[in-house]
């Protein structure tokens, strides 16, 4: 049986770390309570993929969190990591699924009500749906608006999550949205702290289910 909380996902980007300072980060995110980790990697060979892969799934594991890995299924299913993450031009979700298996975490990205229906129904556990707010992770994206979102997370009985430009002082706008927790790159990546960052964002979402 899958057993996953999306409540605290985060994202990674070693862009600008060295290997040692990244892995440090990575660590220090699972010390600060993330549920989630997903490894994103846009500009490494196959083979980088791989090998930062295995080590991030090494400290995930110590920590009980489940990898994810964007966009590769066979990096996924290389490392044995707990799931992957495929986005609209990547892998088709069912494709993905009857790859990984059922026992799998699949995650999918949807912007809107029918891409959100087809994931789920192609067999994804979970949807990334935004950019809620620009980003300067992926500048290609383009916004969702929390009314999309609260429409995606009634169409579809599986986990939602926001993603895009989110930190702890932005989260309130995602009130009463329904969703299941929130994504975030640059918020734990490029914090001073990144133990201390994710602390902060649980007790903001906490907070945010609180009121
Ligand atoms: N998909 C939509 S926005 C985004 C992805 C991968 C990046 C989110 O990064 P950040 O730094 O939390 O804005
Ligand atoms: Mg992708």
């Amino acid at each position: 049986m899958k057993n996953f909380d999306t409540m605290m996902y985060f994202i990674t980007d070693s862009t600008n770390y060295s290997e040692e300072e990244f892995l440090h980060r990575v660590e220090e995110a699972c010390k600060g309570g993330v549920t989630l980790i997903q490894l994103r990697e846009k500009d490494r060979t196959t083979k980088e993929y791989l090998v930062l892969a295995q080590k991030v799934h090494e400290i995930t594991q110590r920590y009980d969190i489940p990898l994810i890995i964007d966009d590769r299924v066979d990096v996924a299913l290389a490392v044995n990591a707990e799931g992957v993450h495929v986005g609209q031009s990547d892998m088709p979700v069912k494709l993905a699924r009857q790859l990984m298996g059922g026992d799998k975490i699949v995650g999918a990205t949807a912007k809107t009500v029918p891409q959100a229906l087809e994931a789920y129904e192609q067999g994804a556990d979970y949807l990334g749906v935004g950019a809620i707010y620009p980003t300067t992770t992926k500048v290609k994206t383009v916004l969702t608006s929390v009314d999309t979102l609260k429409e995606i997370v009634k169409a579809v009985p599986i986990k939602v999550n926001a993603i895009g430009g989110l930190n702890k002082d932005n989260i309130h706008v995602l009130k009463n949205s329904g969703i299941d927790g929130i994504c975030v790159v640059s918020a734990i990546m490029k914090a001073d702290n990144p133990k201390a960052a994710a602390e902060e964002l649980r007790e903001a979402f906490h907070e945010l289910q609180r009121n």
